[in-house]
């Protein structure tokens, strides 16, 4: 019972903190529902979504599961939905599971933005503001077989949980990319219910059958964490190259480490930003545009100095 209760998160957004205001029933305020609390992605999206709530003018509340979880999600969807605000930008933690919650919402007059993650049915929301996952996929493909270079062998894709459209995108693109390189041989995806050791000890294994490894994707931030620590504990950092997804302070270190050869760093604080002008132009009956994406950097050793911008916020 304690997890269902909702975190009420205090992002470090930098130049002093925008408070949680506003009272129920109040069109002139956002709620943000990020897919889970205290993880800097949501928080570097949170950041984006404060600062320009606060611009235009509307208080702000942001409600986060505990855990990546569509069944600790939903109740706050109900939750929120009495106390109706004008607009709910949210990151659906499963792309059919939230369907139902989510659609009661938009009944309710409620201007829904779905932010990172979307549902499967594209009539729910208004818009949807996120990287262009697949496209992402593929870049963290055409990484990989920059860094394996002349080598040949096995790679691997470590997903989080079936039904996460992003990772689920992710994984896709990189499937069919990868399929330009002879010299790789992909031996498929495995899913680690988004648990770093869950992703350690899938990658352990995987190296066990298929010494041959010379590459790992893994699509977001905690199967990064956990593939870099199945990679040490196998004695193999370096020799397996691990292309990782996102940019948060620990996956910044190991880059900079060589624990992680590259990493495809999104732009959560442009998503959250990007998400709030999108509801302000619902509620103010201006065009809204249906589907935004934002930027995708690959970053390595090399570059990423140039790029810290894209470094996440914790
Ligand atoms: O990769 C991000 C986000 O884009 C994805 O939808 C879920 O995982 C993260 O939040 C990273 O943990």
């Amino acid at each position: 019972a304690l997890l269902s209760v909702a975190l009420f998160s205090v992002a470090a957004c930098g130049g002093g903190q925008i408070g949680d205001t506003g009272g129920a029933g109040d069109a002139k305020r956002m709620v943000l529902i990020p897919g889970v609390a205290a993880e800097p992605f949501y928080i570097s999206l949170e950041c984006g979504f404060r600062e320009a709530a606060s611009e235009a003018g509307y208080s702000v509340d942001v409600q986060a599961p505990a855990k990546f979880d569509s069944t600790l999600q939903a109740p706050i969807v109900t939750g929120v939905l009495a106390n109706k605000p004008g607009a709910v930008l949210i990151a659906p933690t499963d792309d059919k599971a939230m369907a139902g919650p989510v659609k009661q919402l938009a009944d309710a007059g409620i201007k829904v933005v779905e932010v990172d993650t979307r549902l499967e049915d594209t009539s729910i929301a208004v818009s949807t503001v996120s990287s262009n996952n697949e496209q992402g996929g593929r870049l963290a493909a055409r990484t990989l077989a920059r860094l394996v270079g002349g080598g040949t062998g096995s790679v691997l894709v470590l997903n989080t949980r079936a039904g996460t459209s992003t990772t689920d995108a992710r994984a896709a693109g990189f499937e069919d990319e990868v399929k330009k390189y002879p010299n790789l041989r992909y031996v498929g995806q495995q899913y680690t219910d988004n648990e770093p050791d869950q992703a350690a000890s899938k990658v352990t294994a995987t190296l066990a059958a298929n010494p041959d490894l010379v590459g790992v994707f893994a699509t977001n931030l905690n199967t990064g964490e956990g593939a870099a620590t199945g990679l040490r504990n196998a004695g193999r950092t370096g020799a397996v190259n691990l292309v990782g997804f996102d940019a948060s302070p620990k996956q910044v270190a190991d880059l900079r480490a060589g624990a992680v050869q590259a990493l495809i760093a999104q732009d959560p604080a442009t998503i959250g930003r990007t998400g709030v002008e999108q509801a302000v132009a619902a509620l103010e009956g201006r065009e809204v545009r249906r589907d935004v994406e934002t930027d995708l950097v690959a970053l390595t050793r090399e570059d990423m100095d140039a790029n810290s911008r894209y470094f996440y916020k914790q």
